[in-house]
């Protein structure tokens, strides 16, 4: 794994909403994309402030953030279930991120021919929630027909979680508002339900609007009329000018800074966009940290010492004896590791430690 980004977001949306011009801005600052099949991917780095300050203290030869993978269709016949089902670059998509269009420009054509935040956003989740649909009936039938030739506990269990699926399905409500956990989820997953996935909302805003709109999502939702429903949704929203911020991140640093001053943003639409995303799956950070290189790793929140060590690589989480770990805020604190063991605050730690977010480790292995 290691070097491989953990999340991956497919950009969905109906035609001319702005996905691709999200991507570019997702991408152009950062690497060049990359085609595959029908998709372009880019890498986009998790901004981390966190990650910054240590590579201060250490001034590494490398310093390596945290990524996250970002999906666009080249050239897109179908934009939305469709895509997730059929295209190969979409449709193991750790999470989804629904472009909406809310700018006006009328050289641009709506394919609906009007401008209707709310109405896009909900024949999205209709789409997701018909395939859904469909795969469970499906599904269930298949489970009736194993059950008469046998019961099983296992089966059993299995139907009563799709027959609950259904239902929620059938009342329009999508399968991440069901908030299941533990062995119901990965079960779940099994499925590659759509609407299971995480779903960010990204309001494409009219640059007339930002200036008022600024970064504040609940009045971006006012102002498109999303707030009804993303209020019953299960799903996170960014407001952002897909085609200001791509200007924006064309230009130099400090320039850039003083136009997103001006505009009263605190953080460019890329931060947020990518922060959300990786926040979307309760995602957390921890470090590592030495004179060669600073790096930022991705996990799932609960995720117990040595399967974190895994992700840098198979030997260490094989060859596991300890994990030492210090609190990003001790560390900062002592303003070093020798300060930190002084006082007692590197902590030795077992396989089954639940790797905290910020903890920096340093993993001991044997070969
Ligand atoms: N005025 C305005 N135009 C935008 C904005 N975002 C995108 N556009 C324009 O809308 C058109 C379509 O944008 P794309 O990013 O190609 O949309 P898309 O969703 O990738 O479209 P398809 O891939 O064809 O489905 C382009 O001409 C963009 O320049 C925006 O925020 N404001
Ligand atoms: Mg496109």
């Amino acid at each position: 794994m290691g070097s491989d980004p953990m999340l991956r977001a497919a950009l969905i949306g109906f035609p001319s909403s702005g996905k691709t011009t999200l991507f570019q801005l997702m991408t152009s600052a950062r690497d060049a994309p990359r085609g595959k099949g029908d998709v372009n991917i880019g890498i986009s780095k998790v901004p981390d402030d966190r990650l910054d300050v240590l590579t201060g203290m250490y001034n590494p030869r490398k310093r390596v953030p945290a990524t996250v993978e970002f999906t666009d269709l080249i050239a897109p016949s179908r934009t939305g279930a469709q895509a997730l089902v059929d295209v190969a670059g979409y449709k193991n998509a750790d999470a989804l991120v629904h472009v909406v269009r809310a700018f006006r420009d009328p050289a641009v054509p709506h394919p609906s021919g009007s401008i209707d935040p709310a109405r896009d956003a909900q024949a999205m989740e209709d789409e997701l929630i018909l395939a859904d649909l469909g795969v469970a009936e499906r599904r269930l039938e298949r489970i009736e027909k194993d059950l008469k030739k046998g019961k099983s506990a296992e089966l059993e269990k299995e139907r009563d979680l799709v027959q609950r699926c259904r239902e929620a399905l059938e009342q329009g409500q999508p399968l991440r508002a069901l908030e299941l956990t533990g062995n119901d989820l990965k079960l779940l997953r099994g499925f590659q339900f759509l609407s299971a996935k995480p779903l960010l909302l990204v309001i494409n805003l009219d640059e007339a609007d930002v200036a008022e709109v600024g970064a504040d999502v609940r009045k971006a939702a006012a102002k498109t009329g999303l707030a009804g429903f993303l209020a019953h949704a299960a799903t996170r929203a960014v407001a952002l000018c897909a085609k200001i911020e791509l200007e924006i991140a064309q230009l130099e640093a400090a320039d850039a800074q003083a136009f997103l001053a001006d505009l009263g943003l605190a953080e460019s639409g890329l931060d947020r966009v990518i922060r959300a995303s990786y926040d979307l799956l309760g995602y957390i950070s921890f470090f590592t940290v030495g004179e060669d290189e600073c790096r930022a790793w991705s996990i799932a929140r609960g995720t117990p010492a040595q399967l974190a060590a895994g992700e840098i690589h198979s030997d260490i989480a094989r060859g596991f004896i300890r994990a030492e770990v210090v609190a990003y805020d001790a560390l900062v604190t002592r303003g070093s590791m020798h300060a930190c063991k002084e006082h007692g605050e590197v902590r030795l730690e077992g396989k089954e430690h639940i790797v905290q977010d910020g903890d920096i480790i340093n993993f001991r292995f044997a070969t």
